[in-house]
């Protein structure tokens, strides 16, 4: 063999791997993820992917990229229904710009608690979410948990909704939200996860509203420490699919990567209670100030605009918030 057959030899071997390479990077799903890799929801991300690949034999595969690297939420929303990410985990808050009837969740108050949330996502009226999202290009595959948001600011303890008057309160990306902190008197920004680090520390916002975990895997605690415990939104989240993606696997696959999301979603729960707990104690030690509040009826009625703009854009939400409240 000549010099030259060798080197062609061996650059048609790499050739090869590289082709090879390329056809599995391009069969391997992607998957969005706004947090960092030891939350709640990166680890049950991790695992569905995993047991996808397990249970397919590894004829299906995926990765998830952790730390919203792939951009913000609202913009991942677009790319998952156009096919540019496969799979991700969105908080059903900045769902209701693409899905309306998403919006239904994003009601101030409109859950009891986190089990009344669970009875109603994990009932008849999850699939209805699920038909709805459906139609939009999200395949909702399972529910995750990401607990009560309560209000969280640079300045002082909100103990009644005069308390919000004169701040500015960072929101998540739906104009339902900014009602809401308008209808409490405050002013409300939207603005993507990423930068509300930052705007708090430089004073472009004084507050924002979270849970437990994202207060504290943010260090948003160290900048803005008086937290109050107003928890004015129970939002599920949805471990969801690009429909064309998903209508690219074979039905036994779609099975596969069904079931490894439900066990997943299992996962998530019991990691989610088990962070909340945790977080609270790591931003009370961190030195943050909470206060309960005592009396939310003045949250709870200044939110009736909240509620008549969104019947009034989405009717259907009418129909939707009585099946929320017909189950006990
Ligand atoms: C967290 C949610 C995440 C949101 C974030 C936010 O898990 O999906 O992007 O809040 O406030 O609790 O943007």
């Amino acid at each position: 063999m000549t010099f030259m057959s060798r080197k062609s030899l061996f650059a048609g071997a790499l050739a090869f791997g590289a082709a090879l390479t390329v056809s599995q990077a391009s069969a391997e799903l992607r998957g969005w993820n706004i947090h960092v890799p030891d939350y709640p929801v990166s680890v049950a991300m991790d695992k569905f992917t995993s047991l996808v690949e397990e249970n397919s034999g590894g004829s299906v595969t995926g990765k998830t990229y952790h730390g919203g690297v792939l951009g913000s939420q609202p913009d991942a929303i677009n790319q998952l229904r156009i096919g540019g990410i496969d799979f991700a985990v969105f908080n059903m808050g900045p769902m209701g710009p693409i899905v309306p009837e998403a919006n239904v969740v994003s009601l101030p108050f409109i859950f009891k608690d986190m089990d009344h949330m669970h009875r109603v996502m994990d009932g008849a009226f999850g699939d209805k979410m699920s038909t709805a999202m459906e139609d939009k290009g999200l395949v909702a595959l399972a529910w995750y948990d990401s607990g009560a948001r309560s209000f969280y600011n640079t300045v002082r303890p909100i103990n009644t909704p005069a308390d919000l008057d004169g701040l500015k309160f960072r929101v998540m990306n739906n104009e339902l939200f900014v009602g809401m902190v308008e209808s409490l008197g405050g002013n409300a920004t939207p603005m993507a996860f990423a930068e509300v680090f930052q705007s708090l520390k430089t004073g472009v916002i004084d507050g924002a509203e979270n849970n437990w975990p994202s207060y504290e895997s943010t260090n948003h605690y160290e900048v803005a420490g008086y937290y109050s415990g107003s928890q004015h939104l129970i939002l599920p989240e949805c471990l969801c699919m690009s429909k064309l993606s998903w209508d690219k696997l074979s039905d036994g696959d779609k099975e596969i990567v069904k079931a490894a999301a439900v066990e997943s979603a299992t996962l998530q729960r019991e990691l989610w209670a088990k962070r909340a707990v945790k977080s609270r104690e790591i931003v009370e030690a961190g030195g943050i100030t909470f206060n309960e509040i005592a009396d939310k009826a003045p949250f709870q009625d200044a939110m009736a605009p909240v509620y008549e703009m969104a019947v009034t854009k989405t009717p259907i939400l009418a129909e939707y918030i009585a099946d929320i409240k017909a189950v006990d």
